[in-house]
């Protein structure tokens, strides 16, 4: 009788999984993400990933800029499909790469923990993909930012290769030109680019990544003259010539553990960590979008929200391509 009960409620899913993926499907053929995808498969999966967050988040806040960075990183390597979630025995895999330095484990922790609760009770359904997608969504609201519904649908890619970073994410050192480009062939327009480099309003950054700026910056200027003069003076304290290349940097000093738009007042006065935040606020092309977003927090949270739900669809595995990880750090064969 039992056993009757599990293998009726079985085959209701999977009619529901198929009605859903066919409900899915786009004019074009082409599968979409969907805000319900899970309503019937799983209702209580974002319930399940937001306490795991909580929890996590009562830990330590780093959850927040980890789990943020993490999201990103995913998508813009062959798209949102926790490619980066893959550990690999010779350390070739997506997360291997060099730029991964600062890819906190905490971001890992989340969905991992995550997806052995939702497997507990929706087995074979929730993708992990999804599930940094509804984390990243849930550490932005729990830490001051806005609220929104995250769209769902996305299936776990079957190939993670480090060999794959290198060109598909941006550097600090990147100008605006290099960035809009980046960013574009991700279906990401440049003030998406700008709102979605206000995540950078939490978190660190070593020094390594932003000292050339203050001892090397160019023939004419061994400092960046962009940088305010008392803000430099605090970086090249915090960060001297041959600094231990673990020390780091918050990335907004004034509001470091609040999802806000103070990142966008540095970037005005001159504090803009990365050189590749400061040009937003330097170039003429980009330099009233960084005014809005510091002037306006309702602007940089419309654009911020918008920019994130682009972000997720990026590359995204839908309908019967890829795979529902059993396990997020490897492939189910
Ligand atoms: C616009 C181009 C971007 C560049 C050049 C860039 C570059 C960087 C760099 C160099 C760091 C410090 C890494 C380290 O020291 O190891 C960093 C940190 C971070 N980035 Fe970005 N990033 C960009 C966009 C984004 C986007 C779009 C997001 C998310 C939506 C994001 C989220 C973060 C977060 C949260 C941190 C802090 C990580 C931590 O403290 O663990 N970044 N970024
Ligand atoms: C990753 O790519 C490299 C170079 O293309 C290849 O030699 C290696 O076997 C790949 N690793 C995996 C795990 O696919
Ligand atoms: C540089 O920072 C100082 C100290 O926070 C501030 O008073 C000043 O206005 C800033 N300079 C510029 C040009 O914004
Ligand atoms: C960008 O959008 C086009 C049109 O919708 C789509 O075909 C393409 O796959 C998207 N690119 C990425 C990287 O998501
Ligand atoms: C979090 C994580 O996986 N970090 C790895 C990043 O890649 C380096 C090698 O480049 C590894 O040593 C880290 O463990």
């Amino acid at each position: 009788m039992e056993r009757a009960k599990v293998g009726k409620r079985g085959w209701w899913s999977a009619v529901v999984m198929v009605v859903v993926m066919v409900m899915a499907m786009g004019k074009g053929g082409e599968a979409q993400l969907l805000e319900n995808f899970y309503a019937f498969s799983c209702p209580n999966v974002e319930a399940i990933v937001r306490q795991v967050v909580l929890t996590k988040l009562s830990q330590t806040f780093v959850t927040v800029p980890a789990t943020l960075r993490l999201f990103f990183h995913d998508c813009f390597v062959q798209g949102c499909d926790a490619s980066i979630l893959i550990a690999s025995s010779n350390g070739d895999a997506e997360k291997d790469a060099p730029d991964n330095l600062s890819l906190a484990g905490d971001g890992f922790d989340i969905v991992i923990k995550a997806k052995q609760a939702v497997e507990a009770l929706c087995p074979g359904i929730v993708s992990c993909a999804d599930i940094l997608a509804i984390a990243a969504r849930d550490v932005v609201f729990l830490s001051g930012g806005p609220s929104f519904i995250v769209e769902l649908g996305r299936r776990d890619g079957l190939v993670s290769n480090a060999s794959l970073v290198p060109g598909n994410l941006p550097q600090p050192n990147f100008d605006l030109n290099q960035l809009n480009q980046l960013f574009s062939e991700n279906n990401l327009t440049q003030i998406d680019m700008i709102a979605l480099s206000g995540a950078h309003t939490v978190g660190f950054s070593h020094c390594g990544k932003f000292t050339n700026r203050l001892y090397s910056f160019s023939s004419a200027s061994t400092l960046d003259p962009s940088l305010n003069a008392s803000y430099a003076q605090q970086l090249m304290a915090a960060c001297p010539q041959n600094v231990d290349p673990n020390i780091a940097f918050d990335l907004d000093l004034i509001t470091p553990q609040t999802f806000d738009n103070f990142y966008y007042h540095n970037l005005v006065a001159g504090k803009g960590l990365l050189s590749s935040d400061e040009v937003l606020f330097t170039d003429p092309a980009s330099q009233s979008t960084v005014i809005d977003f510091a002037t306006n927090p309702s602007d940089f949270n419309a654009a911020f929200i918008t920019a994130m739900i682009k972000l997720g669809r990026v590359g995204v595995k839908t309908g019967l391509e890829g795979e529902i990880r059993t396990v997020c750090t490897t492939f189910n064969s």
